[in-house]
């Protein structure tokens, strides 16, 4: 079957979704562009970071699993002073692991806040501290250029009227009405839209209780984009996520992007933004006993299979009660970043792989003035140094390393195939990026 019958074929039954065929949302475009960004749990859960009588498993659910009635969980506040606080070194370091936003818990479900609130004695202005720790992140964001957003936690085991109480403490809900605790929610968050210049993204959580419902995911999402139009706010505002998989089920509900937590959608989803957000150990808040790190590899690995699936990456980091990033987590962002100085053209801005899935790594993508750049992700090196990329019937142009940009590489057809010679050595162990440029476009995702 000759080339241009094959070209047909493939381009007339290429599988659904294309690369870009996203709604073009201007608001979305900084976000698709970022794909890599910081996720940040940090509050009072990290005095006892994890330890609670004989268990040192907890995290910052701690309050919940560990039964600690409100009155006892409430003198932490007392103890909160993060002298070693230091936003800019927090920025310095997300920036330079390539990182181009930050979600920071403003309050999570424990209902402290990091934040100076008029509404709330229960906040970061009450403990030692007395600094608006948000204040000081937005000022560290908007100087080093990074992306400010808040988490924010819909469901509050503290205010009197959130409903429901937790199934296990003995606190009257006599005359909590949810209504006035929603109402508290909306004035926390025009706090939170309004007093830090501009949000990125206003990053819900805590939506699966039965009293939340999508009426108010839907109101809440139209009050926060009537604040800041511009914001993007993620699908747990409301009630149509899927469970820990994430993405948003058929129906109209409100959110910007899905969020599958602690895994990777099989495949990409074309045509839906979507962000994987992940702990590098086991734990979101700090646990001093958590040592299950992932490895560098698999982090840089999983930063290049969400990429090729069109998604984005929060990866997770929980300071300690002074305020300092796990030294863990601080040598993972190390090696991420020299990776990313080498190979974050791959990743920022690119769209998902045209290909069913290829058996040496990953591929990413983008349009350029009408023809495509493939940026090949090789996880493992071929011994025969031939890099054989199936199924694509473009002409190659250019085809190169990008750790060695200006060494071309010679490129040959194979039947359905494009072979490209490689040097001996990988230049990167763990992922060694090829860029083979193709005339036209590349039609098929993966
Ligand atoms: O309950 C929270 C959990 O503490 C953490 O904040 C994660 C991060 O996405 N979200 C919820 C669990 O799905």
């Amino acid at each position: 079957m000759n080339l241009i019958l094959l070209l047909v074929i493939s381009l007339w039954f290429c599988p659904a979704g294309m690369a870009r065929d996203l709604p073009e949302d201007t608001r979305m475009e900084w976000w698709r562009e970022a794909r890599f960004g910081m996720f940040i749990h940090w509050g009072l859960y990290s005095i006892p970071a994890g330890a609670w009588e004989d268990k040192t498993t907890h995290g910052e659910w701690i309050r919940q699993t560990a039964q600690i009635p409100i009155e006892v969980y409430d003198q932490f506040i007392g103890e909160f002073n993060p002298l070693k606080f230091d936003a800019d070194e927090w920025v310095r370091m997300a920036k330079a692991a390539g990182m181009k936003y930050i979600v920071l818990t403003s309050k999570h479900h424990d209902g402290f806040c990091l934040f100076n609130s008029n509404y709330t004695d229960f906040d970061i202005m009450n403990t030692p501290f007395k600094r608006d720790i948000l204040k000081e992140l937005a000022d560290a964001c908007r100087d080093q250029g990074i992306k400010l957003c808040w988490y924010h936690s819909i469901m509050d085991w503290h205010h009197p009227d959130y409903l429901p109480r937790r199934s296990w403490e003995d606190r009257s809900a006599d005359g909590a009405e949810l209504d006035r605790y929603i109402t508290y929610m909306k004035n926390q968050l025009k706090e939170l839209v309004t007093n830090y210049g501009d949000i990125g993204v206003l990053w819900f959580d805590g939506e699966w209780e039965d009293t939340w419902h999508h009426e108010y995911g839907q109101d809440l999402y139209d009050y926060v984009r009537s604040l800041q139009p511009s914001i993007i706010i993620n699908n747990r505002v409301d009630v149509g996520r899927s469970g820990m998989q994430g993405l948003t089920k058929k129906g109209s509900y409100a959110g910007d992007f899905g969020t599958p937590e602690q895994e990777i959608p099989p495949t990409g989803i074309p045509g839906v933004d979507w962000e994987t957000c992940m702990t590098m150990n086991d734990h979101w808040g700090y646990n001093k006993n958590d040592n299950n790190w992932k490895s560098d590899v698999d982090l840089i690995r999983k930063l290049a299979d969400i990429a090729s699936k069109g998604g984005n990456f929060l990866l997770n980091v929980g300071p300690t009660a002074e305020g300092l990033f796990p030294q863990p987590s601080i040598a993972r962002l190390h090696a991420i970043g020299r990776w990313m100085q080498v190979n974050g053209v791959a990743i920022y801005g690119t769209s998902a792989s045209p290909f069913k899935d290829l058996s040496w790594g990953r591929c990413t993508q983008k349009s350029i003035k009408g023809n495509t750049r493939l940026y090949l992700h090789v996880f493992s090196w071929p011994a025969d140094g031939q890099l054989v990329v199936p199924g694509i019937y473009n002409n190659p142009g250019d085809a190169f390393l990008l750790a060695a940009p200006t060494k071309k590489l010679a490129v040959h057809r194979k039947e359905d195939a494009l072979v490209i010679n490689l040097p001996e050595t990988a230049p990167d162990l763990i992922n060694s990026v090829v860029v083979l440029d193709v005339a036209g476009k590349r039609e098929c995702a993966i």
